[in-house]
């Protein structure tokens, strides 16, 4: 399989809590390349233009605060099937229900701080790259 890159950002919640290293660490033992790794903020423009397709939501102003609230690290990964490998090592989206093992398993507990981020399809990640990184 051809190699893809994905975009994750380890989220507010994540980067205050001291996981930084544990979930680095967990894709690079899956065997994913770490491109490109920023500890910053998001700025209101690129959590807009990220969280797009849930503008209207009951959820979506608390997004736009939250990922906007304190540091988080943005990355570029990629490897062979990077953006479903990452999903499966993130869990799914509410952490109450991702299994144990996966990164919202293990580090998260609520919906509204679910600890990660990860592009959805290998569009999503360009895209997403291209907000981040330019
Ligand atoms: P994903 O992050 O697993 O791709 P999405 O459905 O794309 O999940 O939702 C984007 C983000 O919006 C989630 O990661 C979560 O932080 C937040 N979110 C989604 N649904 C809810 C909800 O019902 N309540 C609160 N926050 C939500
Ligand atoms: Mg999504």
């Amino acid at each position: 399989m051809a190699d893809e890159k994905t975009y994750s950002m380890i989220k507010p919640d994540g980067v205050r809590n001291g996981h930084i290293g544990e979930i680095v660490n967990r894709f690079e033992r899956a065997g994913l390349k770490i491109e490109r790794m920023e500890l910053g903020m998001v700025s209101m423009e690129q959590a807009k233009a990220n969280y797009a397709e849930h503008e209207g939501k009951p959820f979506y102003d608390g997004l736009i605060s939250y990922i906007t609230s304190g540091p988080v690290v943005k990355m570029v990964i990629s490897g062979p099937g990077a953006v479903a490998k990452c999903r499966s090592l993130m869990g799914a989206t509410n952490p109450a229900e991702a299994a144990p093992g996966t990164i919202r398993g293990d580090f998260g507990l609520i919906m509204d701080e679910n600890v990660i981020h990860g592009s959805d399809s290998p569009a999503s990640a360009e895209r997403e790259i291209g907000i981040f990184f330019g």
